[in-house]
Formats: structure tokens, C-alpha cells, sequence
């Protein structure tokens, strides 16, 4: 049985366990250690940057907008930053696709070490890709992917000018072929960042989460600028597990499960990360520049929820998500961590905004910090079916490629526009004493007819209907309106025309707002 539900074809499950997980009744309700607070993480990291958008969230609608099609089946994209205007797309089975605007996208691949990846089953494949800073000089690209023969996840780097595939780090990962990470960065300290499930399976079966001693469910931190000793990369010396017995020295983050993709905020260093959840949370984490060695829960925590009490520390601090979303509504299965807009098209818009969507539901998911040390969030508007990674270009504009049909999009972004009414109230009342007559003429001023209709609005305090005429009346909080039989279908540019008697307590004034089957209705004169 599966707890995901899925959206057209079964084909690509990327991120998910896709096997029951354990009872409910698996967590006991003994309370593990606390959680930091998300204040306590913002204050250890020192200033956090403010958007700049201007614009509510609430007011903004993200989109997309197809430019390529044909890609088979792509995992991420990356934009070299060498003044070619080239976008760079990896697809599952080993291949990098090259994209221009100019040209579109190329039937020719830039590489292709499918030779070399074990492509099977949903989520194994090619899965990362990374340029170094110096990429327009060195022309190396750095790939993360599942390799052949046992599905080892493998960092590799590929010399464009020479052809060689240079294996740097692998990881053993043969017993599951789910949760295999594969987001790659170079962070804003020049090292690269690698991220790996917890393993696969369902539920941690190994445990790998809080584990120390394994590279699984981690984000490493390496510098892959020098090798040291036997090594082809050197540790960081200021990484945080450097000198503790039984701990692997790249880790950088732990208590993950499947962090699919995660992003460097290019203003102020900030690392925010997508982990896909196992049946009841999606989640995003934002660190501060510096904040390794965080605890970030799996498989003690979904989420905010305990998982499996006995998977917990004693004595760990574990580090909250700023942002979790439910599974198992609204078509939601895994989340897809995005990056913060720094881009100068919508800035206005989206300015310093993170932006991540889903690859079942789709929805465009926004977070903003609100200065205080919380965060706002949104969902504004909703991706092509099925992204599976989001990039950026080296001026931060935004694109988007989706595992099928294979696509590639822009995502785009607007300030949503206030809905034309499509009816027009007119009211007018007549007054005595403590009653009052009120006729309520609706007008149909769209372009299709209504039928069937339910006019909704609020009366004033002290006002009470005492009997309608030309339709049902029922009041509670407000009052609707239903239609009767001989005025069910209101025409383009047709009235029906309605009223009631009611009682009143001094107060006179007309309803301000009426609503004829949920959408507001401008008011006449
Ligand atoms: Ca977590």
C-alpha cells in the first residue's frame, strides 16, 4: 500500500518510499528533547536579510511558461555563468542537455556518462549537477548520481576539455533505490555541497539520520579545490565533526531524509533545503551562513511530529523546519526546494522570496521572512505537472524542468489583478418606524448565463427578515438567497429582482458587500 497518491502515471516516484509506513501508533508519547526555536537559529546566525519584494504575498501568482520540450525524464539544471546564456539539464538515464533561448534545446547532449549510472527503478539516475565558480576557466562540471553496478551514490567531476569522469566520494546505497539525495552547490565559502538520503525504505531502517558514522540522510561540505593525503577533495577544517571519534568528517547536516534539493540564498549565504517527507509532512529548513552541524531531525522528527520516539538522542538539539506542509491533501507528495528570487524581472514581486513547489500538486509555495523571526508563507499559483527541479540563471531568473512529459519552463511571476465582477446589486429600501422594505435587483453583467443561483450578503446589526419574496431566504450569520423556480437562469445583461421585509433597531444602512454564487458583485449606484 502506498500513502502517496499519484498523478497520472506511476513512472517516477523521485523522492518517495513508496511502502507503507509504520503505525501510527509506533511513536509513544513520551516528549523527546525539544526542538531549537526558530528564533534561537536566526540570533545564532547573526543578521538575516529582509526581501525587498513590495508586493503581499498574497497578491502574487507564480507560473509557468513551457520554452522546450523533449527532455527525457530531467532531474536538475544549472546556468554556467560564463556569459553564453546556456542553461545546463541532466536527465535521468546520464545525459546533460544544453538549452539557449536562442536556439533552444540542443539534440546533441553536452555529455553522456550513462555508461557509468545505474538508471533503474524510479528514483536512481543522474541526479545533480554543479559548476565551480571558476567554470568558465576550469571547465569542470560536478555530477551526482547513482552508480553502476549497486547503485553507489557517486560525486564525480567531469573535465569538458579533457572528457574524463574523476569519481571523488562514493557512498554504498545498494539495499533500497529510493532516497538517494542528489542536490549539488557550491556554497558561498567555495566548498560543494552534496546532499544523500537516509538510505531508502521507509522509516529509516538504518537508522542513518542520527547517525554520525554514515554519509546517508546528510548534506556534506567538502573542498573539492585540493586533495588531501588519499583523499581527491580535503575536509574543511572548520567542518563541525572534524576530530570526533566515529564521525565521518564531510558531514555538514544531519537528520535528513530525502533532502532532494536544497539552495544557497546568493545575498546572504543562507542554505535552504527541501526534505521530502515519509507520510504526513513535507518540510523546508532555512540555516544561516555557518550553521553546520544542525540536527535536523529525521527520523526522530517528521516535521514538527515525533516519528519514532526511539530513533531520538538524548540530549540533541534538534533544529525545526521554518515551513511543513501535510501530505495526503491537496495532492501533495514531496516537496521540491526551490531558491530565493534575487532576480531583477520580478523583483518588485518576489524579491528575497524562497520559492518551492510540489511534484504531485504542483503548487507554487512562497516564504518570506517576516523580520521577526518568523515566516510568512503562501501558496501562489501552481508549476507545470511534475517539476522536479527548479534553477536559476546567473542573473536569478527562474526555470523549471518537469519529469514528464520533459519539459523545460520559465517560471514567471505577477501581481494577481482583482476579479472583474461578473453580476451588479442594485438595493434600495424603503423605511418606517422599526421596519423597513429592501428590493434587491441582481444583473447579470457577464458574458454567460447564471443558472441556478445563491445571492449572499450580511445585514447589519439589529436587522431581521421577517419574510422574502422571488426566491428562499434563510439567515443565519448572513443571509442567502436561493433562486425560485421561475427565475432560476439569469441571462447575460438579464435582472431578477428580489426583496424582503425586515425589522430593524435603528439601524438602516444597506449589507456592504453581496456575493451571487461565491463571486462578488459590484454594488450599484
Ligand atoms: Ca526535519
Amino acid at each position: 500500500m502506498s500513502r502517496r497518491r499519484w498523478t497520472g502515471s506511476l513512472l517516477l516516484a523521485l523522492l518517495l518510499a513508496l511502502v507503507a509506513p509504520p503505525a501510527a501508533s509506533a511513536s509513544p508519547p513520551a516528549a523527546p528533547p525539544p526542538p531549537a526555536a526558530a528564533a534561537d537559529r536566526a540570533a545564532d546566525g547573526g543578521e538575516r536579510r529582509t526581501g525587498t519584494a513590495s508586493v503581499p504575498l498574497e497578491d502574487v501568482t507564480a507560473s509557468t511558461v513551457q520554452v522546450a520540450s523533449g527532455l527525457r525524464r530531467p532531474t536538475a539544471l544549472v546556468a554556467p555563468d560564463d556569459g553564453t546564456g546556456r542553461l545546463f539539464i541532466t536527465e535521468k538515464l546520464g545525459r546533460v542537455r544544453v538549452y539557449h533561448p536562442d536556439t533552444g534545446l540542443a539534440a546533441d547532449p553536452l555529455l553522456d556518462i550513462g555508461a557509468v549510472v545505474d538508471a533503474s527503478d524510479n528514483e536512481r539516475g543522474l541526479l545533480g549537477i554543479a559548476l565551480p565558480p571558476d567554470f568558465a576557466d576550469s571547465q569542470e562540471l560536478y555530477l551526482a548520481y547513482t552508480a553502476l553496478p549497486d547503485g553507489a551514490v557517486t560525486l564525480a567531476r567531469y573535465r569538458l576539455d579533457g572528457g574524463e569522469l574523476d569519481v571523488l566520494l562514493s557512498q554504498e546505497h545498494a539495499e533500497y533505490s529510493n532516497h538517494n539525495g542528489g542536490q549539488l552547490a557550491f556554497g558561498p565559502d567555495g566548498h560543494l555541497y552534496w546532499s544523500i538520503g537516509d538510505g531508502g525504505g521507509s522509516g529509516d531502517p538504518f537508522r542513518s539520520g542520527q547517525r554520525l558514522d554514515t554519509l546517508l540522510g546528510k548534506i556534506l561540505r567538502i573542498d573539492v579545490g585540493r586533495s588531501c593525503g588519499d583523499l581527491p577533495y580535503c575536509v574543511p577544517e572548520d567542518n563541525p565533526f572534524v576530530g570526533v571519534e566515529g564521525a565521518r568528517e564531510e558531514i555538514w547536516l544531519y537528520g535528513l531524509r530525502n533532502p532532494w534539493r536544497f539552495s544557497f540564498d546568493s545575498a546572504d549565504g543562507s542554505l535552504w533545503i527541501g526534505d521530502v517527507g515519509q507520510g504526513r509532512w513535507e518540510e523546508i529548513n532555512h540555516l544561516a551562513p555557518g550553521q553546520g552541524g544542525a540536527n535536523l531531525g529525521w527520523s526522530c522528527y517528521e516535521g514538527l511530529e515525533v516519528f519514532e520516539q526511539e530513533h531520538c538522542l538524548p540530549d540533541a538539539e534538534y533544529t525545526e523546519p521554518v515551513f511543513t506542509y501535510p501530505l495526503g491533501t491537496d495532492g501533495n507528495c514531496a516537496v521540491i526546494g526551490g531558491h530565493v528570487y534575487r532576480g531583477k524581472e520580478f523583483a518588485d514581486l518576489v524579491g528575497g522570496t524562497y520559492i518551492a513547489t510540489d511534484y504531485c500538486s504542483s503548487t507554487v509555495w512562497a516564504l518570506r521572512e517576516d523580520g521577526d523571526g518568523g515566516y510568512l508563507h503562501a501558496r501562489i499559483g501552481k508549476t507545470a505537472t511534475q517539476v522536479t527541479a527548479i534553477g536559476t540563471t546567473p542573473e536569478g531568473e527562474f526555470y523549471a524542468v518537469n519529469d514528464l512529459p520533459g519539459g523545460l519552463h520559465r517560471v514567471v511571476f505577477e501581481e494577481a489583478e482583482e476579479p472583474v465582477p461578473t453580476c451588479r446589486v442594485d438595493y434600495e429600501t424603503t423605511t418606517w418606524g422599526t421596519g423597513l422594505t429592501a428590493e434587491i435587483t441582481i444583473t447579470n453583467t457577464g458574458t454567460e448565463p447564471v443558472t441556478g443561483w445563491t445571492l449572499s450578503f450580511a445585514l447589519p446589526d439589529g436587522q431581521d427578515i421577517i419574510s422574502g419574496w422571488n426566491g428562499t431566504f434563510a439567515e443565519a450569520d448572513t443571509v442567502e438567497v436561493f433562486n425560485a423556480s421561475y427565475n432560476e437562469t439569469i441571462p447575460p445583461g438579464g435582472s431578477v429582482t428580489v426583496g424582503f421585509v425586515a425589522r430593524h433597531t435603528g439601524d438602516t444602512s444597506p449589507p456592504e458587500e453581496f456575493t451571487l454564487n461565491g463571486d462578488a458583485c459590484a454594488i450599484g449606484g
